[in-house]
């Protein structure tokens, strides 16, 4: 199959007729080809959003309102056969692309329609100099948004979906790993009457489609999750030419399990926390740090279960952990296996690769548990983006708060305590965007989403992400004391 640009409300072949191969990691082969598009593709798109964006931008809140409400609607009537496709370009077990991927980015599309009805804006009058001010909250004009294979439509959505809201007209480009739901997409934003270049997505590499993107003077607000790296070379480009910014970038997120907490509950969602979606996932819970007195019995107990998950055909209903994403990856990961012993661990369950039957070529690789000694350690503090997690034991409060704060990353943390006292200071005193107490993956769309220190700079979600595709201008009108006053 052939994935086409989608610009100026139809779909277009790149111009220079240049194509990449796309795979299903499940059985490692070509299943498609996507555009290999270059800087005048994204020219024609940017062109396109730029025309459309008086329109838009003036179009009332109710039509807006109404245009995403009917994405989500058709994303949901269609949830099968995108579910299907996700998992196909991804890898991921069919039950999580059909429960999570696809609801999530129709809620995307759902929760932004009604969040930009109620977005408010400030006034301040200034007492005593007879002046009223107000904040006006204006679209930027031609945003890009661009997003990495790990939940393919769930964060390209994330992104698209507010940016719209807030009236601003969109180059977006999805993961080259990834590019099927994204391309699905733009079908159903035709059918919704989404008007033509309001929404445009090129296809193609991060070093030059993507580049094209965050380096295009036009584009004038990049929001941008994938690595931390190329995080950094983003923020080269965009800050010279004083570009609004928003990076979500990697994690090496800290579960810290003391011996007070629901041990039942704790375990259950470490499974997942560890290796839902493969362990790609940016908030997955990948240092384990247990309380020394129940260190033991949680090791044997979570080896225990990990050996229950069924790893296998992603297509298939039963199956826990599909396939890694794509073939350098999964060797990515595997060089952290292999290099574990030298790195100071020592493997405790899984390391290897799999075949899986009639799916010998897929990329499968065991849940994969490491004991590690010291959080200095390369395991312990490089992301590694893949079924690995290393555990290690922790004495007390300080202990588990130094290692927890002790890496460079700062996305998510998950405490496991049924101590109050104790929930609070960590709360308090963790170094992360997100602090998860006694429970995992929560997401409430309203709340702020970002993180910390390498793990990126700005929040989106609810009004924050609002804020972001938005410029707020202070107007300040001064008026005349009347003779009452
Ligand atoms: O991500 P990239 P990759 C981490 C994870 C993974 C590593 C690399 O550790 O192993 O990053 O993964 C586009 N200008 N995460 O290489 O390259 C690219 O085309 C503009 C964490 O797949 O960051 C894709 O659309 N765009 C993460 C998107 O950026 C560029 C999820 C992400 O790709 C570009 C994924 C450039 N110069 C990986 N280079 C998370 N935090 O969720 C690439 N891109």
């Amino acid at each position: 199959m052939k994935i086409q640009n989608y610009i100026n409300g139809e779909y277009k072949d790149p111009m220079a007729d240049s194509w990449l191969d796309n795979y299903d990691p499940s059985v490692g082969v070509v299943y498609g080809q996507i555009p290999n598009s270059l800087e005048e593709d994204v020219d024609l798109a940017v062109e396109a959003a730029e025309d459309a964006f008086p329109h838009w931008s003036n179009t009332t809140l109710e039509l807006r309102s109404t245009i995403l409400q009917r994405i989500a609607d058709l994303l949901l009537e269609n949830l099968e056969e995108f579910a299907r496709a996700e998992t196909k370009d991804n890898g991921k077990p069919i039950q999580l692309s059909r429960s999570i991927d696809i609801p999530r980015a129709a809620s995307n599309f759902s929760f932004f329609a009604k969040a930009i009805t109620q977005f408010p804006s400030e006034s301040h009058e200034s007492v005593g100099l007879d002046a009223i001010n107000f904040t006006l909250r204006q679209p930027i004009g031609v945003v890009g948004c661009i997003s990495p294979w790990n939940l393919p439509l769930y964060l390209f959505t994330w992104k698209i979906a507010p940016a719209l809201a807030a009236g601003n007209c969109v180059v977006a480009k999805p993961s080259e790993v990834t590019p099927l739901t994204a391309y699905m997409l733009a079908d159903i934003c035709m059918q919704a009457g989404l008007p033509a270049g309001v929404l445009n997505i090129v296809h193609g590499l991060g070093q030059t489609t993507g580049q094209a993107i965050v380096a295009h003077p036009k584009i004038k607000a990049i929001s941008f999750t994938g690595g931390t790296d190329t995080g950094a070379k983003i923020a080269s480009i965009t800050a010279p030419m004083f570009k609004k910014l928003s990076l979500e970038l990697g994690g090496k997120n800290p579960n810290i399990i003391f011996a007070d907490c629901d041990y039942d509950k704790m375990l259950s969602t470490t499974i997942r926390s560890s290796f839902a979606n493969q362990g790609q996932i940016c908030l997955c819970g990948s240092r384990i740090l247990v309380e020394e007195s129940i260190y033991d019995r949680f090791k044997s107990d979570f080896i225990e279960k990990v050996a229950e998950l069924r790893i296998g055909n992603p297509m298939d209903d039963q199956t826990d952990i599909g396939a890694i994403v794509s073939k350098p990856h999964l060797q990515k990961v595997v060089s952290y296996i292999d290099n574990a012993k030298a790195m100071g661990g020592s493997i405790l369950y899984g390391g290897k690769e799999l075949a899986v039957e009639g799916m010998q070529k897929g990329y499968y690789l065991q849940p994969t548990i490491i004991e590690v000694k010291d959080n200095q350690c390369q395991l312990n503090q490089e992301e590694i983006f893949g079924p690995v997690v290393t555990i290690m034991s922790f004495k007390g409060e300080d202990e588990a708060l130094q290692l927890a704060n002790d890496v460079k990353y700062g996305l998510s943390s998950t405490v496991w305590t049924n101590d109050l006292n104790r929930t609070m200071r960590f709360s308090k005193n963790l170094q992360s965007g997100i602090v998860w107490v006694n429970t995992w993956m929560l997401r409430d769309l309203r709340t702020p989403f970002g993180g910390q220190k390498d793990s990126g700079v700005g929040r989106e979600g609810g009004v924050e992400a609002l804020r972001f595709f938005t410029e707020p201008k202070n107007v300040c009108i001064s008026f005349e004391k009347g003779k009452s006053s």
